[in-house]
């Protein structure tokens, strides 16, 4: 016999999206339990995202999650793109209204997200196994699982979250979904290394060999990435291979890529992914769980907090309003944005990269595409205006 309880929200997966969800109805006082199926060390450690539009940042401060993020994070107010051997300066600030981003890594927000709500007494329970959820379409559907010691528990709650990534279990219980996907032929290589960053912003390189990313950590540790084929073993790239192929994506005279210790090293397919809807009955999809976007726009992330920043407003209407209608509206004013950062990731990603074999015709294309945006105010206000964050949601919390 499984151990019961109940709960009002029932969150499955403690990544950005979970974590956060749980976080803000806290705020608005909704019980909620998290179910994640890694250990929180693993969570802590995943490498991932590290750029957060400033919307992001200021929800993050508004929840009171931004102690470390404003000690730690550091703002760039542009990025360089560089093609042909040159590198030119994109300027936020001067493009769009003073707008900035930050680069804060992933596995700190996750971090701070953790402590947080176990500090506060919320509920997290790693290193769950056979998480399922069911009962959907009734008012109370419940989230069960076998938690770290293989106690079956069950919860019954109100609602439930799939919060629970790309290879998640709640997507595929959603009826009638609609998907629209586009694989890439490439994947990127990143590694993190102990070097200082030799560049003040990112650098995003289109190499004929290939694109190239440079982006931080901190002052002291350098994230870079290298466009790869699809299947790329790991083991293919031996530290003195990359750093080769990072001078050679990189080059530009007088200058070089400052090079340390690999800590970190891993091959990330490239995919763009839409499903909606993204509610079923009380199960609501937030986050890469709904979407996935290629990582050249630096969106995933970003998209996961906006859905849950509508979720949960939708959701203290629902449960402490008793108004369902902002619940009903919910995949639809997700998708909207989706939509958006779907094209521009996509955008970016195919000016950026190329592809095995491309056509040379295709290559002018994107020489031409990106002659423009480094040359016309308009195509660069377009580029900084999306990369910063277009239409930040406006959010009423307060920690
Ligand atoms: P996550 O982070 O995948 O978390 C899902 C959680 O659910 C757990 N889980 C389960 N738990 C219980 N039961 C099950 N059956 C479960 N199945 C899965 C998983 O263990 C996990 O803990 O999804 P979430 O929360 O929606 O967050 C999305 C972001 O992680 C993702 O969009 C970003 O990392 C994307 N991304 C970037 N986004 C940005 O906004 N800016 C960036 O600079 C940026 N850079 C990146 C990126 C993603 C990258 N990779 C590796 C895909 C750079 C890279 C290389
Ligand atoms: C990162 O720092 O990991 C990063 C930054 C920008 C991107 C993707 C990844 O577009």
């Amino acid at each position: 016999m499984a151990v019961t309880s109940r709960t009002r929200v029932g969150i499955v997966g403690a990544g950005p999206a979970g974590l956060l969800l749980a976080h803000l109805l806290a705020l608005h006082g909704i019980e909620s339990v998290v179910v994640e199926s890694r250990s929180r060390a693993y969570c802590e450690a995943r490498q991932r995202a590290g750029l957060l539009e400033a919307g992001t940042v200021e929800l993050l401060r508004a929840v009171g999650l931004g102690k470390r993020l404003d000690a730690e994070g550091m703002q760039h107010g542009g990025i360089y793109l560089q093609f042909e051997g040159e590198r030119h300066h994109l300027d936020f600030r001067l493009l769009t209204d003073g707008r900035w981003v930050t680069i804060y890594a992933q596995t700190e927000i996750v971090r701070d997200m953790i402590a947080a709500r176990l500090a506060a007494g919320g509920v997290i329970e790693f290193s769950a196994s056979d998480v399922a959820v069911s009962q959907l379409t009734s008012d109370r559907p419940v989230l069960s699982y076998l938690d770290e010691s293989g106690v079956a528990r069950e919860v019954s709650c109100d609602v439930i979250a799939g919060c629970d990534g790309f290879h998640g279990i709640c997507r595929p219980l959603i009826p009638g979904l609609s998907v629209y996907e586009r694989v890439y032929p490439y994947a990127w290589l990143g590694i993190l290394a102990d070097a200082a960053p030799s560049t003040d912003e990112l650098i995003y390189s289109r190499h004929p060999d290939g694109f190239a990313l440079y982006s931080m950590r901190s002052p002291d540790v350098s994230r870079l990435y290298l466009q790869v084929a699809p299947d790329e073993p790991v083991e293919d790239w031996p530290d003195d291979r990359i750093w080769a192929e990072l001078q050679k994506r990189f080059a530009i005279d007088g200058w070089s890529v400052s090079e340390g210790a690999v800590t970190d090293k891993s091959v990330t397919a490239m995919r763009s992914f839409v499903a909606g809807p993204m509610r079923h009955g009380r199960l609501f999809l937030a986050g890469d769980a709904a979407h996935i976007v290629p990582p050249t726009g630096a969106k995933g992330l970003n998209l996961a907090f906006s859905d849950v920043i509508v979720l949960a407003g939708a959701l203290r209407a629902a449960l402490l309003g008793r108004s369902w209608e902002l619940a009903d509206t919910y995949s639809a004013t997700c998708l909207e944005r989706v939509w958006r950062a779907t094209h521009f990731s996509w955008w970016m990603t195919s000016m950026l990269h190329v592809a095995p074999g491309q056509d040379p015709f295709e290559s002018q294309l994107q020489l031409a595409q990106l002659r423009y945006v480094t040359s016309s105010r308009a195509a660069a206000v377009s580029l900084a205006e999306n990369y910063s964050g277009y239409k930040p949601l406006r959010f009423e919390f307060s920690a």
